[in-house]
Protein backbone atom coordinates (compact mmCIF):
# COMPACT_ATOMS: atom_id res chain seq x y z
CA UNK A 1 0.00 0.00 0.00
CA UNK A 2 0.93 3.92 -0.49
CA UNK A 3 1.38 6.14 1.80
CA UNK A 4 -1.85 6.72 3.09
CA UNK A 5 -2.22 3.18 4.57
CA UNK A 6 -2.38 4.04 8.37
CA UNK A 7 -2.54 0.48 9.73
CA UNK A 8 -1.44 -2.76 8.61
CA UNK A 9 -4.49 -4.11 7.07
CA UNK A 10 -4.69 -3.73 3.27
CA UNK A 11 -7.60 -1.70 2.44
CA UNK A 12 -9.99 -2.99 -0.24
CA UNK A 13 -12.63 -0.61 -1.84
CA UNK A 14 -13.87 -3.79 -4.17
CA UNK A 15 -17.24 -3.08 -4.67
CA UNK A 16 -17.60 0.07 -2.53
CA UNK A 17 -19.57 3.22 -4.22
CA UNK A 18 -17.49 6.22 -3.25
CA UNK A 19 -18.28 10.00 -4.76
CA UNK A 20 -15.78 12.73 -4.91
CA UNK A 21 -16.44 16.05 -4.12
CA UNK A 22 -14.32 18.28 -5.34
CA UNK A 23 -13.60 22.30 -5.33
CA UNK A 24 -12.77 24.47 -8.40
CA UNK A 25 -11.34 27.38 -6.31
CA UNK A 26 -7.37 26.86 -6.10
CA UNK A 27 -7.54 23.77 -8.45
CA UNK A 28 -3.90 23.98 -8.86
CA UNK A 29 -4.04 22.09 -5.72
CA UNK A 30 -7.01 20.52 -5.83
CA UNK A 31 -6.29 18.71 -8.92
CA UNK A 32 -3.39 16.96 -7.81
CA UNK A 33 -5.42 16.20 -4.49
CA UNK A 34 -8.13 14.28 -6.95
CA UNK A 35 -5.29 12.40 -8.41
CA UNK A 36 -3.98 10.96 -4.52
CA UNK A 37 -7.67 10.25 -4.35
CA UNK A 38 -8.25 8.55 -7.51
CA UNK A 39 -5.18 6.68 -7.64
CA UNK A 40 -5.76 5.43 -4.20
CA UNK A 41 -9.08 4.26 -4.93
CA UNK A 42 -7.51 2.15 -8.17
CA UNK A 43 -5.23 0.66 -6.27
CA UNK A 44 -7.57 -0.73 -3.80
CA UNK A 45 -9.45 -1.75 -6.44
CA UNK A 46 -12.22 0.32 -6.65
CA UNK A 47 -13.83 0.17 -10.21
CA UNK A 48 -13.33 3.58 -11.85
CA UNK A 49 -16.98 4.04 -12.90
CA UNK A 50 -18.07 3.32 -9.29
CA UNK A 51 -15.90 6.96 -8.27
CA UNK A 52 -18.03 9.81 -9.88
CA UNK A 53 -16.17 13.16 -9.25
CA UNK A 54 -18.54 16.57 -8.97
CA UNK A 55 -16.63 19.88 -9.22
CA UNK A 56 -18.43 22.88 -7.11
CA UNK A 57 -17.16 26.34 -7.31
CA UNK A 58 -15.60 26.36 -3.97
CA UNK A 59 -15.20 25.25 -0.73
CA UNK A 60 -18.43 26.55 0.71
CA UNK A 61 -20.59 24.97 -2.19
CA UNK A 62 -19.16 21.27 -0.79
CA UNK A 63 -21.38 20.39 1.79
CA UNK A 64 -24.24 21.07 -0.11
CA UNK A 65 -23.43 19.10 -3.18
CA UNK A 66 -21.96 16.17 -0.46
CA UNK A 67 -25.72 16.14 1.27
CA UNK A 68 -27.32 15.94 -1.77
CA UNK A 69 -25.02 12.50 -2.72
CA UNK A 70 -25.21 10.74 0.41
CA UNK A 71 -29.38 11.07 0.88
CA UNK A 72 -29.38 9.57 -2.85
CA UNK A 73 -29.04 5.64 -1.87
CA UNK A 74 -26.15 5.50 -4.66
CA UNK A 75 -22.83 6.25 -2.33
CA UNK A 76 -21.39 4.54 0.48
CA UNK A 77 -19.03 7.47 1.10
CA UNK A 78 -18.69 10.91 -0.10
CA UNK A 79 -14.58 12.75 -0.08
CA UNK A 80 -14.92 16.16 -0.05
CA UNK A 81 -11.26 17.44 -1.70
CA UNK A 82 -10.90 21.56 -1.54
CA UNK A 83 -8.35 24.00 -0.80
CA UNK A 84 -8.75 27.32 1.40
CA UNK A 85 -6.09 29.17 1.90
CA UNK A 86 -5.58 32.27 4.12
CA UNK A 87 -5.43 35.99 2.10
CA UNK A 88 -5.20 39.28 3.59
CA UNK A 89 -9.21 39.01 4.39
CA UNK A 90 -11.45 37.28 6.99
CA UNK A 91 -13.06 35.45 3.92
CA UNK A 92 -10.71 32.15 4.99
CA UNK A 93 -12.99 31.66 8.27
CA UNK A 94 -16.58 32.20 6.31
CA UNK A 95 -15.53 29.64 4.38
CA UNK A 96 -13.15 27.11 5.67
CA UNK A 97 -15.13 27.02 9.40
CA UNK A 98 -18.91 26.59 7.22
CA UNK A 99 -17.26 23.87 4.94
CA UNK A 100 -15.76 21.96 7.64
CA UNK A 101 -19.03 22.33 9.66
CA UNK A 102 -21.46 21.50 6.82
CA UNK A 103 -19.14 18.60 6.27
CA UNK A 104 -19.82 16.68 9.27
CA UNK A 105 -22.91 17.85 9.60
CA UNK A 106 -23.79 15.98 6.53
CA UNK A 107 -22.06 13.16 7.74
CA UNK A 108 -23.68 13.16 11.23
CA UNK A 109 -27.19 13.70 9.29
CA UNK A 110 -27.60 10.79 6.63
CA UNK A 111 -24.95 8.59 8.95
CA UNK A 112 -22.93 8.27 5.26
CA UNK A 113 -19.43 9.21 6.31
CA UNK A 114 -18.82 12.31 4.64
CA UNK A 115 -14.47 12.50 4.83
CA UNK A 116 -13.02 15.72 5.09
CA UNK A 117 -10.40 16.35 2.63
CA UNK A 118 -10.35 19.93 2.34
CA UNK A 119 -6.86 21.89 3.01
CA UNK A 120 -6.91 24.73 5.32
CA UNK A 121 -3.88 26.23 5.19
CA UNK A 122 -2.00 29.97 5.64
CA UNK A 123 -0.61 29.86 1.87
CA UNK A 124 0.14 28.02 -1.25
CA UNK A 125 3.25 26.70 -0.32
CA UNK A 126 1.60 24.67 2.62
CA UNK A 127 -1.42 23.84 0.47
CA UNK A 128 0.90 22.55 -2.11
CA UNK A 129 2.80 20.27 0.43
CA UNK A 130 -0.03 18.28 0.82
CA UNK A 131 -1.30 18.08 -2.19
CA UNK A 132 1.69 15.36 -3.58
CA UNK A 133 4.49 17.57 -2.03
CA UNK A 134 6.24 16.59 1.13
CA UNK A 135 3.62 16.34 3.31
CA UNK A 136 2.02 13.47 1.36
CA UNK A 137 -1.10 13.80 -0.53
CA UNK A 138 -4.20 14.46 1.89
CA UNK A 139 -6.82 13.32 -0.69
CA UNK A 140 -5.27 10.12 -0.94
CA UNK A 141 -5.32 10.10 2.91
CA UNK A 142 -9.49 11.30 2.59
CA UNK A 143 -9.86 8.51 -0.16
CA UNK A 144 -8.28 5.56 2.54
CA UNK A 145 -10.09 7.17 5.31
CA UNK A 146 -13.06 6.48 3.19
CA UNK A 147 -12.81 2.81 2.45
CA UNK A 148 -11.79 2.47 6.09
CA UNK A 149 -14.69 3.95 7.78
CA UNK A 150 -17.27 2.39 4.98
CA UNK A 151 -15.66 -1.16 6.15
CA UNK A 152 -16.02 -0.31 9.53
CA UNK A 153 -19.38 0.85 9.33
CA UNK A 154 -20.42 -2.44 7.71
CA UNK A 155 -18.56 -4.19 10.43
CA UNK A 156 -20.89 -2.30 12.96
CA UNK A 157 -24.25 -3.71 14.53
CA UNK A 158 -26.91 -2.66 12.61
CA UNK A 159 -29.21 0.54 13.32
CA UNK A 160 -31.91 -0.20 14.77
CA UNK A 161 -33.74 3.18 15.61
CA UNK A 162 -34.69 5.60 12.94
CA UNK A 163 -32.47 8.88 14.61
CA UNK A 164 -29.44 6.60 15.23
N1 LIG B 1 -13.10 28.85 -2.05
C1 LIG B 1 -12.16 27.90 -1.84
O1 LIG B 1 -12.41 26.72 -2.11
N2 LIG B 1 -10.93 28.25 -1.36
C2 LIG B 1 -10.62 29.55 -1.05
O2 LIG B 1 -9.46 29.81 -0.63
C3 LIG B 1 -11.59 30.55 -1.25
N3 LIG B 1 -11.28 31.95 -0.96
O3 LIG B 1 -10.21 32.20 -0.41
O4 LIG B 1 -12.06 32.81 -1.23
C4 LIG B 1 -12.86 30.16 -1.76
N4 LIG B 1 -13.85 31.06 -1.99
C5 LIG B 1 -15.02 30.76 -2.77
C6 LIG B 1 -16.10 30.10 -1.96
O5 LIG B 1 -15.80 28.75 -1.68
C7 LIG B 1 -17.44 30.12 -2.69
O6 LIG B 1 -17.31 29.43 -3.91
C8 LIG B 1 -17.94 31.54 -2.99
O7 LIG B 1 -17.94 32.33 -1.82
C9 LIG B 1 -19.39 31.49 -3.54
O8 LIG B 1 -20.29 30.92 -2.59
Amino acid sequence: MGEYAKSGDALDARGMRIAIVAGRFNDHVTKPLLEGALSTFDECGADADAVPVHWVPGAFEVPLVAKRLAVSGTVDAVVCLGAVIRGDTAHFDYVAGPCAYGVARVALDTGIPVVFGVLTTDNLEQAMDRAGGCEGNKGAEAAATAIEMVALLRSLPPVTSADA
